[in-house]
């Protein structure tokens, strides 16, 4: 479904959904438009793999019910090996390639920081991550992070925004915190 060219790739309504789905449902998609909603990487994939995209995401902060929104002006799913035009499931595991932050939620999806004091510098970029679910780990820590978070996500180690994972961890956290409602559309440049 798309609203003025952009194309809702995501959608999440508070927490009653589970997330929590395989690989191949991730991949696939599920939901339904008018609730909790994922469009499949595959198709994520084709669609950003086949003419520049932009990501707009949007986010309503649980405490006090205010929306937030993060653009990037370039959203890719899978093309580590563009170049070589063989970017798919197989080869890069539907890894998440964004730039061009602007907008008044923080940019998340990029944190290089170190929060917690221990060295763990760029810990919890998920730019650059591959996807994972509670049956394919491709994240960057010695356990998995899909089941934990009960949600598939560009998981580091583990995470410094999901918008798929459990209630006490679904957050977009510079900024905005926990997430209770949100959704993530893309749009041709
Ligand atoms: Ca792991």
């Amino acid at each position: 479904m798309s609203v003025f060219g952009w194309v809702i790739i995501h959608q999440r309504l508070g927490f009653t959904f589970n997330w929590n789905f395989s690989w191949a449902d991730y991949k696939a998609g599920f939901g339904s438009i008018d609730a909790d909603f994922w469009l499949g990487l595959e198709r994520m994939h084709l669609l950003t793999s086949s003419q520049p995209y932009r990501l707009r995401v949007e986010m309503q902060q649980k405490d006090t019910e205010l929306w937030f929104s993060a653009e990037y002006w370039s959203f890719k799913i899978g093309d580590k090996y563009w170049s070589f035009q063989i970017g798919d499931e197989l080869n890069d595991k539907y890894q998440l390639e964004v730039s061009g932050y602007s907008g008044d939620a923080g940019d998340s999806l990029q944190y290089e920081g170190d929060w917690a004091g221990n060295g763990w510098f760029n810990k919890y970029i998920h730019n650059g991550m591959e996807f994972s679910t509670f049956d394919h780990d491709n994240d960057e820590v010695n356990f998995s992070c899909a089941p934990y978070r009960a949600g598939g996500w560009w998981y580091n180690s583990c995470q410094w925004a999901c918008l798929t994972c459990r209630a006490n961890k679904n957050e977009w956290y510079s900024t905005v915190g926990y997430v209770v409602n949100s959704r993530m559309m893309i749009k041709p440049q």
